[in-house]
This record gives structure tokens, sequence and C-alpha cells, in this order.
């Protein structure tokens, strides 16, 4: 099994499905196409038909796109609990990770990942109004589910796959969630939480020691 990534210093997209694989004990290769380059799309079609990565290339198959690749583990590797067990928490997970799959595209504009970076940013109106959902969605489904462990739904699960891109960027670009809804400090805790993940470290270790 191989995963197509991009560069770990930029590729959210590669780093959700990276990041489910890993928990799920899966043993895959990986394939590094790097980004921004003029021959990126020409290498990224000869392994995925969207010009885009991630895509995982298994038992003679290409499975494109995060979600789909994310789906597929959670199928492939149910012992490794991807979804919450209850069935309400999982229903909200798979909303939460759902919206972030199609949403925020203000935050996403505004603070691209980039792992390198560590500076301060004056939120837009529209980037505002992304952090105030996030941060209300987070300490909602903390307080709700999150008795279990330090992640959205308590322990490790799908969700926080696709909320470690942002947690990256709140710490890249200084933002300040407390001016954005979270007074007593739940969301930024819930932050802090996905950046201390062992897996989320091994990425981290990988894009700092990338070359340019
Ligand atoms: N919705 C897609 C988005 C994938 C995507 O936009 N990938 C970017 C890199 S993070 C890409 O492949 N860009 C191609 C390029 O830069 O030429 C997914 O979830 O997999």
């Amino acid at each position: 099994m191989e995963l197509v990534i991009g560069d770990y210093r930029w590729s959210t997209w590669s780093m959700r499905p990276w990041l489910v694989l890993r928990h799920a004990g899966a043993e895959f290769t990986e394939i590094e196409v790097r980004l921004n380059r003029s021959d990126t799309a020409e290498k990224i079609l000869q392994h995925s038909p969207s010009a885009l990565v991630p895509a995982l290339k298994v038992e003679g198959e290409v499975i494109w796109d995060s979600m789909a690749i994310a789906v597929w583990v959670g199928e492939r590797y149910p012992e490794a609990r991807l979804w919450p067990a209850a069935a309400h928490a999982r229903w909200l997970a798979r909303s939460c990770a759902c919206e972030m799959h199609s949403g925020f595209a203000a935050l996403r504009k505004q603070c691209p990942m980039d792992l390198h970076v560590k500076t301060t940013l004056v939120p837009s109106e529209e980037t505002a109004a992304d952090l105030r959902r996030l941060v209300s969605m987070f300490r909602q489904m903390r307080a709700r589910f999150g008795q279990g462990g330090p992640y959205l739904f308590g322990e490790w699960s799908m969700p926080d796959a696709f909320f470690t891109p942002v947690a990256t960027r709140v710490r890249s670009y200084s933002l300040d969630l407390a001016a954005h809804g979270d007074e007593d400090g739940v969301a930024q805790a819930y932050v802090d939480a996905l950046l201390a993940h062992p897996d989320f470290l091994e990425w981290e270790r990988r894009a700092l020691v990338e070359a340019a």
C-alpha cells in the first residue's frame, strides 16, 4: 500500500490520511511529490487521476481525496476505532470532519499551513468568523464527548486528523482563540493536545528536515 503525498511542510490534505493510517497501524510506504514545481501536476498524474494529493494505491486501485482515504481506513481497520463507538458521538464526529473537509475557506486562504513559519497575523473578518465557529465546535464537542481523553471526542479519532492542520495554523500565525470565544482555554487545550500527538510530531520532524 502506497500513500502519495505532497510536501510535509505544506500539504494539509496529505497529513490527514497519513495520521489516520498511522493511528490504524497500517503498513504503508510514501511517495512524495513536491508541490509548487513546474512538474508537480505531471508527477501527481502518474499516480492519481485528480491531479491532487493525497492518493492511496491499494489492491490495484487508486483511492483519491483525503476523506475517501480516511473512510477506507476506517472500514479496513475497524479495530482502530477511528470513529467514536457511541452512535450520537459518531454522527457528530462525521459532521465535524466533513465540515472541516469542505469549509473554513477564509482560514485556509489567509493562513496556509506552513510548518516552517511562526509569525503573528491579524485575522480578517472572514477568518475571525471561521475561528469563532471552530472554537464553538471544539468547546461543544469537548464538553459533550471529551471525557475519555484530550481529543475532540475523548480518545483520538477521525476528526482529530482533520483538525491537526488547523492546530498548526493557530500556532504558526499566533491566532488568539480566547479572542474568538475560548475564554477559559478549552479549545486551546485541544489544539495543544493535537500538536503534542506523537504521530504529528513525527510528521513535523520530517517537515523540518525536508529540503526547501
Ligand atoms: N479535497 C482534496 C484536496 C486535495 C488538494 O487540494 N491537494 C493539493 C495539495 S495539499 C494538491 O494536490 N495540489 C496540487 C498542486 O499543487 O499542483 C482532498 O481532500 O484530498
